[in-house]
């Protein structure tokens, strides 16, 4: 099999271009168009392509080289038959993607010192360039630009190569000549990257959130260090996952709950005597049960691909509980189905469970929709957490006598502030504040509960 030299064909007006790179060696099986060597000039890197597919014989350059059109790259032998010359080629080369091949058919033997040689006729003129740039960056574009930064230096294989591995150069500190980024340099910085301690962010968004600066508090005072209870420690995780995940709105209103709270006060003694605790919040429990029914794509989640949305046909309902441990969020199971009294009696239940620390994880699953209630406690609004992969949660806050205008005048009526988180992928600003508009109507009017 014939063994040709490979020259340097036309790539422009250039002259004692570098040598940057050296991409292959002798004994090396190229592909046609395989890049070969990469040249760098003031403004651009460039690779430089194997004329045709075929066998590295001998590399007759080195970093560091300068060369010109014509100086001849490497020896190789080719396996490809489009490769063959025609035999006259040198003398006769038509300015097209032959010509490559037919200098390099006609080359001189070559030499150490042909990095320097300018070879002799077969070079192919200034408009037969095309096919030397193919895998190559336009030579009139710095090929740092636009995205990278004008002082990022690298060539195309080291941003391949960096790209490949999610690696961004512009971060990179280059060790080469003139601070070029090498290969070297992208492996080392992955290194480090996969040595380096994880934030607390999750892995799936939070790769590229930087952490929280660590400091030394008792620089500034005395100290304590409490460490974290396991279930605030999960919690806490699972928190920064949803918040991380979803796209957060917050849709507020104020419901009048007078004649609601009129109706629990009548019911007190019953509640009593079945030894239920009949909080606003069973009522709530209700109302959104319904809206919940009225409102399916609130009662959903996205599958794991973000493609789907997965409607439920049951309604169950998680509520944040306090406890000494942190919080944890029990579901009461099919909150359609019961009343009032029942559901009463279950949520009493479950809060002594969670309060005790003895909920099952059964206790917790399976939840379509949270609540947060802080009514108890106190604050006129908050902005609760999505409980991912749900897509929704009420944020419920105390309520407050208010005067409001009945059209003739301020009349006091009992205002019950509601908080309504949603996951903007699935839920539109209009459908949330729908969703609020008809939870409120209910809360307001309880009969609208049996229409
Ligand atoms: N407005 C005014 N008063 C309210 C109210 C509201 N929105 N919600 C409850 N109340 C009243 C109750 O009626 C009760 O008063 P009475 O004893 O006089 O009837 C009192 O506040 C205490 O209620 P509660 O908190 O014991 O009961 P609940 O059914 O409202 O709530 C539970 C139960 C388990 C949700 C609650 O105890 C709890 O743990 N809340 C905290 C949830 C939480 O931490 N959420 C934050 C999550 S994000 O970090």
């Amino acid at each position: 099999m014939p063994i040709k030299a490979i020259p340097l064909p036309d790539i422009g007006n250039f002259k004692d271009l570098p040598v940057i790179e050296v991409l292959v060696a002798a004994g090396d099986t190229v592909e046609a168009e395989q890049s070969l060597i990469t040249l760098e000039s003031d403004k651009a890197t460039m690779e430089i392509p194997a004329p045709f597919a075929g066998t590295i014989q001998k590399v007759l350059l080195k970093v560091g080289d300068t060369v010109n059109v014509g100086d001849l790259m490497v020896e190789m032998t080719t396996t490809s038959a489009a490769a063959t010359p025609a035999p006259k080629a040198p003398d006769t080369a038509p300015a097209a993607k032959a010509p490559e091949v037919a200098a390099a058919a006609s080359a001189p033997a070559p030499s150490p010192a042909a990095t320097s040689m300018p070879t002799p006729a077969p070079v192919t003129p200034a408009t037969a360039a095309p096919v030397t740039l193919a895998t190559a960056a336009p030579m009139t574009a710095p090929i740092n630009a636009p995205t990278l930064g004008a002082s990022v230096h690298a060539s195309p294989s080291v941003r391949a190569f960096a790209r490949s591995l999610g690696v961004d150069v512009s971060k990179l500190g280059g060790t080469g000549p003139k601070n070029r980024i090498q290969k070297s340099d992208v492996t080392a910085f992955v290194k480090q990257a996969l040595s380096a301690p994880q934030s607390s962010a999750p892995a799936a968004t939070g790769g590229s959130i930087p952490p929280l600066p660590n400091i030394d508090f008792s620089q500034f005072g005395a100290i304590e260090t409490v460490p974290l209870s396991r279930i605030q420690k999960r919690s806490g995780k699972h928190l920064s996952t949803c918040w991380l995940n979803i796209p957060h709105v917050t849709q507020f209103d104020e419901t009048d709950i007078t004649d609601l709270e009129a109706f629990r006060q009548s019911l007190k003694a019953r509640a009593d005597k079945a030894g239920v605790k009949l909080t606003p919040l069973v009522f709530i429990l209700k109302a959104v049960a319904r809206a919940l029914a009225d409102f399916p794509r609130f009662n959903a989640a996205l599958d794991a691909h973000g493609e789907n949305l997965i409607l439920k046909k049951y309604i169950h309902i998680g509520v944040a509980v306090d406890t000494p441990n942190g919080l944890v969020v029990p579901v009461v199971r099919d909150v359609d189905q019961k009343g009032i009294f029942t559901l009463a009696t279950e949520l009493g239940a479950l809060s002594v469970r969670a309060r005790d620390g003895k909920l099952t994880p059964e206790d917790m699953s399976g939840g379509c929709f949270s609540i947060s209630s802080l009514g108890g406690i106190g604050g006129t609004q908050f902005t609760p957490i999505v409980n991912g992969p749900e897509v929704a949660i009420l944020g419920v806050s105390r309520s407050q006598m208010r005067p409001v205008w009945d059209g003739n005048g301020f009349i006091p009526r009992l205002m019950l502030p509601l908080a309504l988180s949603y996951d903007h992928r699935v839920i539109d600003g209009a459908e949330g504040a729908r969703f609020v508009t008809a939870l409120s109507r209910s809360l307001s009017d309880l009969r609208e509960l049996i229409v």
